[in-house]
């Protein structure tokens, strides 16, 4: 079973944090739609949507996405890099110790889920503004002993990792090049991002199906001519608090549910 967890959009998504964004209003009203679509096509991907507990005061607790990194072997609970971010884990430790046996970071690492990029084995962590060196290591420290090699990559002039690159098929990755170093990447197939839409990058890939932001159509038909299979999701909203479609699902596959 493919579970995916999803936090509700907070009335104080306004005031969320913004790196490489100008603010601008937010219509919190038209993002709780968006995130109902989303969840919808999380649904009709083939995901158990479980929703962890609101939390009105966290502005940016709808990006759950980056509270964790949830492997088959565990999930590590991240730290993440923004203050205004920090106890948003503390309601999302609990609901993967259902599934998962947990593992913790320490200060000084910080780690947002969003900068990790999980391929088979191997594992990239972006080397941002929210993930730290320290953190990268301790996450590889973590992962050794389940067989996963980690390996830092520059992120420039994006939040995330995966703000610039993600998994669409396997062994196929979509990227922006101007954001993270190509040849990083190279035993993968790449395909890159339309010019005109360089935040387009990140897609969530569920099985067959791959989610795609609906105001990046040009890449869409770029992933479609390659045989893709893409949904589009209406996330404009979301889009000015600097969210994308992978940051609002924590997904991973269970067998059965741990007493
Ligand atoms: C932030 O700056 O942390 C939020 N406003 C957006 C987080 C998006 N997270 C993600 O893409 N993994």
């Amino acid at each position: 079973m493919l579970i995916a967890i999803t936090r509700p959009v907070s009335p104080s998504l306004a005031s969320c944090a913004l790196t490489h964004q100008e603010r601008v209003p937010i219509d919190v009203e038209r993002a709780h739609r968006e995130h109902a679509a989303y969840e919808a096509a999380l649904r009709s991907a083939g995901a158990t949507v479980v929703q962890a507990p609101a939390a009105p005061d966290l502005p940016d607790a709808v990006f759950i996405e980056d509270t964790a990194v949830v492997l088959d072997e565990a999930a590590v609970i991240a730290r993440p890099g923004a203050p205004s971010r920090v106890h948003e884990p503390e309601a999302i430790a609990p609901l993967l110790e259902t599934y998962r046996d947990t593992l913790h970071l320490r200060e000084p690492a910080s780690l947002d889920g969003g900068d990790v990029l999980v391929l088979g084995r191997r594992v990239f962590v972006g080397l941002s503004s929210r993930t730290n060196p320290e953190g990268a290591r301790q996450l590889g420290e973590a992962l050794r002993g389940f067989g996963y090699t980690v390996q830092g990559v520059p992120v420039t002039g994006c939040l995330h990792l995966k703000s610039a690159v993600t998994e669409v098929a396997d062994g196929v990755v979509l990227l922006n090049r101007q954001r993270v170093p190509p040849g990083t990447f190279a035993d993968y197939e790449r395909i890159d991002v339309d010019v005109e839409e360089p935040g387009a990058a990140n897609a969530l890939r569920i099985d067959g199906t791959v989610l795609v932001p609906d105001h990046y159509p040009r890449t869409a038909a770029i992933l479609d001519r390659r045989g893709v299979a893409v949904r589009p999701v209406p996330c404009g909203e979301l889009a000015k608090a600097e969210g994308g479609v992978t940051c609002c699902s924590l997904l991973f596959r269970v067998n059965e549910i741990r007493q």
